[in-house]
């Protein structure tokens, strides 16, 4: 969106790089944004950075209280949204159920953000887009995963065109990661979290 040239390094979070313990010592995760040799870690933090640094076609409203909302929605996404989400995920039984009705709860307030709007960001895309856009590849994988249809199109119409016109869109149509290794990679920190939890 911003046509700056970048070089993307991937990281095998298995076995972490030691130019990642270097630049995100603290947290160890990926994403690490580097500019002029210096570090700039959490997503959120990192559009922020890009958005006023390069400062054409922005992806934050102009309007304080909006850019406030936008950034209250990107908080609620991490964590009730995917956090929920997630618990559907590796929880067994009534805590499974419990994360279910949950999940589908805060997918409803995520659709009424949509309403009349193409996108979180109105006509165009913007910084929420982006921060929820996990949605569109995550949601899908943990739902053939587990046999769950968390985002059912007729009862999200809203979100479900959203996932279509966000995921097609060319900005970001180039940009998402392979099926198969998302499978892996979700199945393999399952397994690890319950292994740890059973020990
Ligand atoms: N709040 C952080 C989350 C970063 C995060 O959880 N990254 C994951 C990959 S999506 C990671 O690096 N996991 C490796 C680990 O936990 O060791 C952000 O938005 O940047």
């Amino acid at each position: 969106m911003k046509e700056i040239e970048y070089e993307y390094i991937e990281e095998d979070l298995s076995n972490k790089s030691s130019l990642l313990l270097q630049y995100n010592p603290i947290y160890q995760k990926v994403p690490v944004l580097v500019h002029n040799g210096r570090p700039i870690i959490e997503s959120v933090v990192i559009l922020q950075y890009i958005d006023e640094t390069w400062k054409h076609n922005p992806i934050f409203p102009d309007d304080p209280y909006e850019k406030a909302e936008t950034l209250f929605w990107a908080k609620f996404g991490d964590d009730k949204l995917l956090a929920s989400l997630w618990s559907a995920f590796i929880k067994q039984g009534k805590e499974k159920e419990e994360a279910i009705t949950e999940a589908v709860e805060n997918i409803k307030i995520i659709e009424g953000l949509l309403n009349g709007k193409n996108f979180f960001g109105g006509e165009k895309i913007g910084f929420l887009d982006f921060c929820l856009g996990w949605i569109c590849n995550l949601v899908s994988v943990l739902d053939d995963i587990t046999g769950l249809k968390t985002i059912d199109e007729e009862q999200f119409p809203l979100l479900s065109a959203w996932m279509k016109n966000f995921s097609t869109s060319p900005i970001t149509k180039d940009t998402w990661p392979p099926r198969d290794r998302l499978v892996s990679r979700l199945l393999y920190v399952r397994d690890a979290v319950l292994s740890t939890d059973a020990s």
